[in-house]
């Protein structure tokens, strides 16, 4: 018995070499595809992993920690009880009731009639979205203006077809003066301009703006359209967050102003838009024109979303559609519960000497950090930029999760805006009271 033991065991130690030698064959040609270069850092996974490790209160990563309302919840279990074929494969390019409530919905919004078939795709998220414009819309040696800050995905999405990201930041305006509102960081017009040659084939704005929560306003928007149809370029527009802004501030789709339907991509989220980031189900709507060669990309690589998450959202927008504009919407819910939010994160804020940026929309503020003195002690992270530094050690030394701004600018530009962080304030009243706890300790020395 104990020869056959020794032979067994000899056997995988010489099968477990063999393996490990094959594989070193393997490695010893270039694995990687060039395309993997210089994108394989990434702010979400780095630091919602340093969260998770440091069991932080976490406003750091863009989800709500409370359930999505009632409503799309029942639509969800009503779908996976209903049947076979709420468990099966749909139609490629979207949920037929999926299409057919994001046309009847956002036909009356755009002021466009929008054919479910041929103008909408579903997809598994934004990203998604994001992803099958750049594949299906970027050739190489293509120029694509990115207005920074910028959601961090555009610019090596951008790279991964061969593109080239062409980057142009929204400035505080009145250098020097404080800024108190995400309202006062602008475009330069004359900056913007500079920026079309023959070679731009794209612009990606992102209203409201993720992370600093600037709705655009009509003139700028205006502004932005003038010089995609006079250079004829592509507008991708994100706007996840377009049901959040607060005080009265509107939120306007470019796709509705002359001459941009034919040339805008608006790319929505069913995860921010019912609070249900998990289900993963968003859409790009454009001229069927344009769709066409997304619905190319989408068919070779994904195929297919969710159905059950997709018949959720289908439910969800067909009660939108009968309650909008009525105290009863979610969409006016949402808005109302995160205004209290915003409110009492700034106050937070402010009472332990950090000026927030009021955002008019989306669910993120920024800080400006530079006033902070802290002694990090770790020479690993000596080369990081500052915010990069501060949320680290705020999110080890004090328990608090946040995300570094300068993550949402190009390389280029990221030094400047490295003095700020992000919370997130879609949050359980509950985990904004933790934060303030830590930050009020902090700021007395504790
Ligand atoms: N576009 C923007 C502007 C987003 O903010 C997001 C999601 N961001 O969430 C992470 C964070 O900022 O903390 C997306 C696109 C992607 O949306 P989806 O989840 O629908 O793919």
């Amino acid at each position: 018995m104990g020869i056959i033991r020794n032979i067994v065991a000899h056997l995988t130690v010489i099968r477990q070499s063999l393996v490990r030698n094959h594989h070193k064959i393997i490695m010893s040609r270039q694995l990687h595809a060039s395309r993997t270069e210089g994108v394989d850092k990434n702010v979400w996974v780095e630091f919602t992993q340093l969260a998770a490790d440091y069991k932080a209160v976490n406003l750091g990563q863009g989800f709500p920690d409370f359930s999505p309302p009632k409503f799309v919840q029942e639509a969800f279990c009503k779908a996976v009880n209903g049947g076979p074929l709420m468990h099966q494969y749909t139609r490629a390019f979207g949920h037929p009731p999926l299409v057919k409530n994001l046309a009847k919905f956002f036909s009356r919004i755009v002021g466009h009639e929008i054919n479910p078939f041929e103008d909408i795709l579903v997809t598994v998220g934004a990203y998604q979205a994001l992803f099958c414009a750049f594949q299906a819309l970027v050739n190489e040696g293509d120029e694509v203006i990115i207005v920074e800050p910028f959601f961090d995905c555009y610019q090596p999405m951008v790279k991964m077809v061969g593109g080239k990201a062409v980057y142009v930041p929204l400035r505080p305006k009145a250098e020097g003066k404080a800024v108190l509102s995400s309202g006062d960081w602008v475009l330069s017009a004359e900056e913007l301009a500079s920026k079309f040659t023959p070679r731009t084939k794209a612009i990606v704005i992102n209203t409201p703006n993720n992370p600093l929560g600037k709705v655009y306003k009509t003139e700028e928007l205006q502004m932005i359209a003038d010089l995609c149809i006079k250079h004829d370029v592509l507008c991708i527009s994100d706007e996840v967050y377009e049901w959040l802004t607060y005080d009265g501030t509107k939120h306007v789709k470019i796709a509705s102003l002359p001459g941009m339907w034919e040339r805008t991509i608006t790319v929505g989220s069913g995860g921010k838009t019912f609070s249900a980031t998990g289900w993963k189900v968003g859409w790009a709507i454009s001229s069927g024109h344009i769709m066409k060669h997304m619905k190319t990309i989408h068919q070779n690589t994904v195929y297919h979303c969710a159905t059950a998450a997709q018949e959720a959202v289908a439910q969800g927008f067909e009660r939108e559609y009968e309650l909008f504009g009525t105290p009863e919407s979610y969409f006016q819910q949402l808005p109302a519960m995160l205004h209290h939010k915003r409110k009492k994160l700034a106050s937070c804020l402010e009472s332990v000497g950090l000026q927030p940026i009021m955002p008019e929309g989306g669910y993120f503020m920024i800080t400006d950090i530079s006033s902070v003195k802290v002694d990090y002690n770790d020479q690993s992270s000596k080369d990081e930029p500052n915010d990069f530094k501060f949320v680290k050690w705020l999110t080890k030394e004090k328990g608090l999760a946040t995300i570094p701004v300068s993550a949402f600018y190009s390389p280029e530009h990221s030094k400047e805006f490295d003095k700020y962080i992000r919370f997130c304030f879609v949050k359980e009243d509950a985990t904004l009271d933790a934060a303030e706890d830590i930050l009020r300790k902090w700021s007395q020395g504790q």
